[in-house]
């Protein structure tokens, strides 16, 4: 099952995403399915960080189809199951995150580890694989720097494994460069980003709004 509107690119403050990508370590095409900024108030004044997109296989939407097909996009914005279905799904999702300050790579990851850590804590999985697989996570960071309109691309298979990828720009790289093979960390690296607390409830609005699209057009025997 393919979308059935066209897609198009978003626009987050300079940043483009576009309608489709192939990305690092897949062999399939993703739709852009939401994009928005993520922030930090900061002394009183919200300061825009980085620009998310979310991409998903075109075989989400079968797969989310059968629960949240003739949902509202605000009924969707507003359902934390709905996110956790995207997080959770068996079909492939690729992030890109691009610096509109910058940052470095220790910033970056402590942040998302932090994050992946308070996730696993609250659902009480916890455990010792996943405390090393966040270690290599901000090993693969400690020596990158970020300078706005640089990138830093997730690519989440459907068996768990997350590859991680840099670019100078908003291009997506060929190959990556690095994989952890840790199905919670790659889940919870989105579900941080779009999830409960996800840092950015801008993407959330944006995904819910472009799902509920294209959900409307889905039927159950593809297109
Ligand atoms: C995530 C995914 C992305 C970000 C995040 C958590 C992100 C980071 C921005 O925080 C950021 C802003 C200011 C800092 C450090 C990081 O985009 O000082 O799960």
């Amino acid at each position: 099952m393919s979308p059935a509107v066209p897609l198009s690119e978003i626009q987050v403050e300079n940043v483009t995403f576009p309608p489709a990508v192939k990305p690092p370590a897949s062999n399939n095409t993703l739709f852009l399915g939401g994009a928005g900024v993520r922030g930090l108030e900061i002394e009183g004044k919200f300061i825009k960080f980085t620009a998310i997109g979310v991409y998903l296989e075109d075989n989400s939407l079968q797969s989310l189809a059968a629960k949240w097909k003739g949902k509202s996009a605000q009924e969707l914005t507003d359902s934390v199951e709905f996110f956790r279905d995207i997080v959770r799904g068996p079909f492939e999702k690729f992030m890109r995150v691009t610096m509109i300050l910058p940052l470095t790579g220790l910033q970056f990851s402590e942040k998302v580890a932090e994050n992946c850590v308070n996730i696993w804590k609250s659902l009480g999985i916890y455990t010792d694989a996943e405390a090393k697989a966040i270690e290599k996570f901000q090993q693969v960071f400690k020596e990158e720097t970020f300078p706005p309109g640089s990138s830093i691309l997730f690519t989440l298979s459907t068996h768990g494994s997350l590859a991680i990828s840099f670019s100078k720009d908003g291009s997506v790289p060929e190959t990556e460069n690095a994989v952890i093979e840790n199905k919670l960390l790659s889940e919870a690296v989105l579900e941080s980003m779009i999830g409960k607390h996800g840092v950015s409830p801008a993407a959330k609005q944006s995904l819910a709004t472009t799902l509920s699209e294209l959900l409307k057009e889905s039927n159950e025997n593809g297109n």
